[in-house]
């Protein structure tokens, strides 16, 4: 046997042996009978020997088996919950559940729904790496099943934090709104991947974040609420940089071949949420507006590309978001991207920048149109109006974006059409 085996050993013993003395104390002062005190050391003499032989078990401190007092010695220890490391559960967060005697935990029900979704970090802490959608809101039950059974229940406040518009582009300023919060919103502050957000508009119920700025970085990011001093867990969320990628609004003959290209980088978003409006420079007014991802039949291709154009095009465009031939105006004119809905944008409604994602202003061989360069860019380096035809042939070009700089007129060059494909530069 080993030092460490044979040291547990000399240590169970000396156990052993101080317990029988204290039994004949208690005895000796009429506490139990004689009876009671021989069942109880002949019950551990038998423990002892079962146990001894292996060394270890029986004396250690923690882990599945741990020595929880006299009685259960030898015994697997039950799972306990002591705490989750945030003050409110939002449907779809995840967070960590501290506890005792956790390893091998198979089961978390939270509100009696199963969280099928858990890591196992140590003996001491279990993940939800995504809490279930089905929870119900409030205060709810929590347990942790191993094994050896199930945890006595703690209360732990679930509620459903809704994000809109559910993917967050660059520039854009969600609303969230919530349901079964005690107390409702107060004191709110919302950060994400490091970055503080603006925040506006705070009801018991809802609260807005002012703006995505272009420093998040894209991909899924943990937005971090804290209500009153109440830590919400970390929510997942989507974050990309929208773009207007490609447009071309003038063919030979009569246009069929019209179409606006927007960019997320990511493959098989529905862009709900957005919307693409043209605007005519006549009268600086909205004469068109295409929602994006109204329908499950929309969404980004595998390049992460979404087309509004004609309905002759080879893709054609999704459901809803094609229009007739000679649709997209030759200039000068504009095609902007706006959080919103096209209900928002009722044809002559005035150009803005509010809600506004990216913008282009563009002519073939028109010249620029204030109007509508400084409401979308102001009157910075960026309000830069495009020309289709600036290499002579804008029957067969098209304008790609050159940059992935988002409102920024000089972002823009002469291209080889290519809808819902990335661009190619004209050569
Ligand atoms: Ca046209
Ligand atoms: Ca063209
Ligand atoms: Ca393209």
């Amino acid at each position: 046997m080993n030092t460490a085996a044979s040291t547990v050993r000399r240590q169970g013993l000396a156990s052993f042996v101080a317990r029988v003395i204290v039994s004949r104390v208690i005895v000796s002062r009429g506490i139990v009978s004689r009876g009671i005190v021989a069942r109880v050391i002949v019950a551990r003499v038998i423990v002892a020997l079962m146990t001894l032989p292996l060394g270890l078990g029986a004396c250690g401190s923690s882990g599945p088996y741990a020595n929880r007092g006299d009685g259960d010695v030898g015994r697997p220890a039950l799972p306990s919950v002591t705490s989750v490391d945030a003050d409110v559960l939002p449907i779809r967060s995840h967070f960590e559940i501290q506890g005792a005697d956790l390893t091998g935990a198979s089961a978390v029900s939270i509100g009696g729904v199963d969280q099928s979704a858990i890591t196992v970090l140590s003996d001491t802490s279990v993940r939800v790496d995504r809490l279930a959608g089905g929870t119900p809101v409030g205060a709810q039950p929590l347990t942790v099943t191993t094994p050896q059974g199930t945890s006595v229940p703690i209360q732990v406040e679930v509620i459903a934090l809704a994000i809109h518009p559910p993917i967050l582009a660059h520039g854009a300023a969600p609303r969230l709104m919530q349901m079964g919060l005690t107390g409702g919103f107060a004191n709110v502050s919302a950060a994400m991947a490091g970055t503080q957000l603006g925040v506006a508009g705070v009801q018991p119920d809802q609260f807005d974040v002012t703006l995505i700025p272009d420093a998040v970085p894209t991909d899924m990011q943990d937005l971090l609420v804290v209500s009153d001093g109440r830590t919400f867990a970390p929510l997942p969320v989507r974050v990309i940089h929208m773009l207007l990628n490609e447009f071309d609004c003038d063919q030979a003959g009569s246009d069929t071949g019209e179409f606006v290209e927007i960019s997320t980088g990511v493959p098989g978003l529905q862009l709900e949420g957005y919307v693409l409006v043209l605007f005519n420079g006549s009268d600086d007014q909205s004469y068109a507006a295409y929602d994006l991802g109204t329908t499950d039949n929309d969404h980004t291709n595998p390049d992460g590309l979404f087309i509004v154009g004609n309905a002759t095009l080879v893709p054609a465009p999704k459901l809803g978001n094609s229009w007739g031939a000679s649709s997209l105006q030759n200039g000068a004119d504009a095609v902007a991207l706006y959080q919103g809905s096209s209900a928002a944008f009722p044809n002559d409604t005035p150009i803005t920048d509010l809600r506004l994602i990216d913008a282009v202003v563009y002519d073939v061989k028109d010249s620029s149109d204030a109007g509508l360069l400084a409401p979308l860019f102001g009157v910075g380096p960026e309000a830069v109006q495009v020309n289709e035809g600036a290499d002579g042939s804008s029957s067969t070009d098209s304008v790609i974006r050159t940059t992935a700089a988002r409102l920024d007129g000089r972002a823009w060059g002469i291209g080889i059409p290519t809808p819902w494909l990335p661009n190619k530069p004209k050569p």
